[in-house]
């Protein structure tokens, strides 16, 4: 489970891991001006299986948009070279990291002179938020910073220097004895972790924050509603209070790395029973069984590697 493979596609070409390296010149370094993806291939009978690669792709190309950082490469070049990198690394299954940063030209704000350099890394990458965390649940506690205000940065976009804010919130909860911190909006609805989408099972019907409340638009969280909507669950994106954490019946993490990872305690009081619940577990045995290959693609998630 090493932060390692044998192989980086760079620019178009495969290095070696240890030969991927960059001028300490370059602008991302400095100001932040990268936009990165995250994605997650799963092993099945038939070999790895990327998860939704085509969406992923989509939002890399989507994301440095207010940038004005354009991607030289095209949605099928990048689709392939995942599948490439994934194979000339001999994964089984990995975790993949797509990275697009402004390079080495010059220095000051306005970057828009320097080249654009694209990275695909990949490596084992095991349960995000610890070992247990899928099955027992995760202890969070809501944050004191709050997300990014609307018109501030692009919370839709997974820009690099964005995550100082999902390190704020990070270290903070783990500080607190938490595994992950919920952050609210600058109003104080409830917005989104560090790296993750919530959920809440409330009366019986699933909410989500809304793409208003500063939220990324994860693709699990899209996968989650797409689930529960098939297995007959209402699901809202409405607006949520920070105190309706506290007295929800299940509440419930989506990511890539996070995958759909149960919330057991929010700032030390339980939720529901204190464990994971039954919507949580319904719901992680459909995506799994997906993401394994044991369930019928029916929204046609899975690319293969080998095919
Ligand atoms: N919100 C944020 C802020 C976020 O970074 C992620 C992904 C999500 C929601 C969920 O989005 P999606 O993966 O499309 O369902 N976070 C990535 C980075 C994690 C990291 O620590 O690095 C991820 O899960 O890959």
């Amino acid at each position: 489970m090493a932060f390692r493979s044998d192989y980086i596609w760079f620019n178009g070409e495969f290095v070696p891991w240890d030969d991927a390296t960059v001028h300490v010149g370059v602008h991302a370094l400095h100001y932040g001006s990268s936009v990165f993806e995250g994605i997650r291939a799963y092993s099945t009978s038939k070999g790895p299986a990327v998860f939704r690669l085509k969406e992923h792709v989509q939002r890399f190309l989507r994301s440095p948009r207010p940038l004005q950082m354009k991607i030289p490469f095209s949605q099928e070049q990048l689709e392939q070279a995942i599948l490439d990198t994934i194979a000339k690394n001999g994964h089984d299954s990995c975790y993949i990291r797509p990275l697009a940063f402004r390079g080495m030209e010059r220095l000051g704000v306005d970057g828009r002179a320097c080249p654009v350099e694209v990275v695909i890394m990949t490596w084992e990458w095991g349960q995000y938020l610890g070992p247990e965390a899928i099955t027992e649940g995760v202890e969070a506690g809501v944050s004191s910073w709050r997300r990014m205000a609307p018109g501030t940065l692009a919370a839709n976009c997974k820009i690099g220097g964005q995550y100082v804010n999902s390190q704020f919130i990070t270290m903070e909860a783990k500080d607190r004895g938490f595994v992950e911190g919920i952050a609210l909006d600058v109003n104080g609805f409830v917005s989104e972790g560090s790296g993750e989408n919530i959920f809440l099972l409330s009366g019986g019907r699933l909410h989500t924050p809304p793409l208003c409340a500063s939220i990324l638009d994860g693709i699990t969280r899209d996968c989650v509603i797409t689930l529960a909507r098939d297995m007959g669950y209402e699901v809202v994106e409405d607006m949520i209070p920070r105190e309706r954490l506290y007295s929800a019946d299940e509440v419930f993490f989506t990511g890539t790395a996070a995958e759909i990872t149960p919330v057991r305690l929010i700032d030390g009081l339980t939720v529901g029973a204190g464990r994971r619940g039954p919507v949580t577990a319904e719901l992680q045995d459909r995506f799994f069984a997906i993401t394994k290959g044991e369930a019928p693609d029916q929204w046609g998630w899975l690319t293969y590697v080998n095919e």
